[in-house]
């Protein structure tokens, strides 16, 4: 393998934007962190450990301000593995269909696996006290945004009950090293099971609600439209802010256009993705098109992951198959039933979100 394989792909310096190598990604259930997928809307701030605070106030009995030292002594540390997923993974192949424009033209690689470490957010907000009041957890990171001619910071929000479920936490470790700067440094949100998007990172300030959020990535970004309507027609107030991640599965190998010997066994490999709450049940894989299928084997994951909902499952078969083109095809279903749609078309939108169709690509074997 060479050094290409192995290093992230810089999509753009700034803000910076670095996709995993997908080819690595079917293959390592864990993601190292320096091949763990960057994205950032804005600048990296570098926050100096010893003034950062972490301010939780709005509709909370007991307002507070923490100290790194403080989040990290007063409160029980957690480990939990979780896959970060952006809603913009997959946007690449959208482009058959449709331009999108003006985003981050993720391929396969907008996705990353780490065993987070640092105290659950419910605790938090247990010694805060919620106010009978408060529906969402509000984030706010320490970055800063601009679009659209204005400047403002990164943010976002969870319902209450989802941040107090133990799986959500505020992570000052990624895979058993502090943060790197790119990542959140020194404390960031994970909350597995959404969109990477609500997982805030440099998180600087809490606030308890009864709204969601106001925050541009929670009410102009980070929704879906239908494919009719374009950026002009949007009226971004009708549809719901994205949350929970949607069952998915691609196939990091062979690469889409390959040109293989078809005397040797035709390796295919990939990842897979539960919906919310549901691990994933079964990948499918088709050599013709979409006639035959055949299930795959998963890879085997650690076993305290094997059944989890918050982590990706890897997979693995060989093919044996005449020469000449083939369309290969996979698929996947969830604990809960959840499907992938087979059409592209009827999922495309012009933000270019939840791309989770068939993924399709073509293989010649001479
Ligand atoms: N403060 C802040 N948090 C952020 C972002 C950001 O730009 N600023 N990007 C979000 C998005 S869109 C994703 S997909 C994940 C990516 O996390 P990673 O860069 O650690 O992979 O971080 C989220 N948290
Ligand atoms: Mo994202």
């Amino acid at each position: 393998m060479t050094d290409k394989d192995t290093s992230l792909t810089i999509k753009s310096e700034q803000p910076l934007n670095a996709g995993a190598p997908v080819a690595l990604l079917g293959q390592e259930f864990i993601t190292p962190a320096e091949r763990f997928f960057i994205r950032s809307h804005g600048n990296i701030p570098v926050v100096d450990p010893s003034g950062y605070r972490l301010v939780v106030d709005g509709l909370v009995e007991r307002p507070l301000e923490l100290t790194l030292d403080e989040l990290q002594s007063r409160f029980p540390a957690y480990e939990v593995t979780a896959t970060i997923q952006c809603a913009g993974n997959r946007r690449a192949e959208l482009q058959a269909i449709k331009p999108v424009s003006g985003e981050v033209q993720w391929t396969l690689d907008a996705i990353s696996t780490g065993v987070w470490r640092g105290l659950r957010l419910g605790d938090l907000l247990a010694e805060a006290g919620a106010q009978p009041s408060a529906r969402h957890v509000l984030f706010d990171g320490l970055d800063t945004v601009e679009k659209e001619g204005r400047t403002f910071g990164f943010g976002g929000s969870i319902p209450l009950d989802k941040a107090c479920q133990e799986e959500v936490l505020l992570a000052y470790q990624l895979n058993a090293q502090p943060l790197a700067f790119e990542h959140g440094f020194p404390l960031r949100a994970v909350v597995p099971g959404y969109i990477g998007a609500r997982s805030v990172k440099w998180l600087g300030h809490i606030r308890l609600d009864r709204e969601p959020s106001g925050n541009f990535f929670q009410t102009r970004a980070y929704k879906v439209f239908p494919p009719e309507v374009g950026p002009d027609e949007a009226d971004w107030t009708r549809p719901e802010a994205l949350a929970a991640l949607v069952v998915n599965s691609v196939i990091t190998r062979p690469q889409a256009g390959t040109a293989l010997p078809a005397e040797q066994p035709l390796v295919v490999e990939g990842y897979a993705q539960g919906g919310e709450d549901a691990p994933v049940e079964m990948v499918e894989l088709s050599w013709d098109g979409g006639q035959n299928w055949q299930v795959v084997d998963m890879v085997a994951a650690p076993l305290e992951n094997s059944r989890s909902p918050w982590t990706w499952r890897l997979w693995r078969t060989t093919l044996q198959l005449p020469p000449g083109r083939h369309q290969l095809i996979v698929r996947a279903t969830d604990a809960a039933g959840n499907r992938q749609p087979s059409d592209m078309a009827a999922l495309w939108n012009f933000k270019g979100y939840m791309n989770n169709a068939w993924h399709r690509l073509e293989v010649e074997l001479y």
